[in-house]
């Protein structure tokens, strides 16, 4: 993967190695120490349990090891370090020219793999994950341009042993899952990072968690960007407190989908307080 830092992160260049390169780009410098630990404390706390077993995991579910992926939703609620991650300047002016300048956040959660952690089969996120029924998506569907962006901020070592996401370089080009034929696993190359990493995909690209043989967790947040027009997979101004909303900075209210306004009632005869437009 490329890398940039806060400093080099140019939105050109890395809006085209989306596109036309390996797909994803490993950005350093974004997040402080401090940030990292307040954000994995605040989601061991909310997994402490295995209630929050992830929700997608065919792997994980034939072999009895469901327990041991926890996913946290919700994050925005749980914390506001979450808000400033999901709003970073520097990510924001990425994704503006990938997404559109009034793109919006699809969902911000976080992926916790503990030891023998089994991973995840390869798949993509277009616009997230059930792009496996293929024919509930329109026909002749393809990845010509961005209909997600895929986020993961690291808080452990992404290391081979810890279960680094693996995906494959070149794979966002051709919209569809992987096969067997495909050999994913002896293809593909891993996001390896530091606590405090960020790696920017797009989710087009073939791309899994893989298995935690190490002695320590492996977690991330991961947060989902997606076009304004796309629906949201988290209904976030549903969960999250009226304080919150009323105190949202701009970036966040656009991220929260609240400066797009459809669907609306805009038969003023069926809704006595539609707003008219021409
Ligand atoms: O946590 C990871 O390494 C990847 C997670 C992922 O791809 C997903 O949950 O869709």
């Amino acid at each position: 993967m490329k890398r940039f830092t806060a400093q080099t992160a140019d939105p050109v260049q890395i809006v085209d190695e989306l596109l036309h390169g390996k797909g994803a780009v490993l950005l350093s410098g974004l997040f402080t120490p401090e940030q990292i630990a307040d954000a994995r404390r605040i989601i061991h706390a909310h997994s402490a349990t295995a209630d929050t077993v992830a929700h997608f995991q065919g792997k994980a579910a034939e072999e009895g090891t469901f327990h041991l992926q926890r996913r946290v939703w919700n994050l925005l609620a749980k914390g506001d370090v979450f808000t400033d991650m999901a709003a970073h300047p520097v990510l924001m002016a990425i994704l503006r020219r990938f997404l559109g300048t009034a793109f919006i956040m699809g969902s911000i959660a976080a992926n916790r793999i503990l030891p023998g952690g089994p991973g995840q089969e390869p798949h993509v996120d277009y616009p997230y994950w059930d792009m496996y029924d293929a024919e509930t998506h329109p026909i002749g569907l393809n990845a010509s341009f961005p209909m997600n962006a895929q986020v993961s901020i690291l808080l452990d070592p992404f290391t081979e042993a810890t279960g680094a996401t693996a995906y494959l370089p070149g794979s966002q080009k051709e919209l569809r899952y992987p096969t067997e034929a495909d050999n994913f696993y002896g293809r593909c190359e891993r996001m390896l990072g530091e606590p405090g990493d960020v790696v920017l995909f797009f989710g087009a690209a073939w791309h899994c968690a893989m298995p935690n043989t190490s002695e320590i967790d492996r977690t991330a947040v991961l947060i989902n960007y997606l076009p304004k027009w796309v629906k949201p997979l988290e209904d976030m101004p549903a969960a999250l407190p009226a304080a919150f909303m009323d105190n949202a900075s701009p970036d966040m209210r656009q991220l929260l989908g609240l400066n797009y306004p459809y669907p609306e009632v805009l038969d003023q005869a069926e809704a006595g307080n539609a707003v008219g437009r021409t």
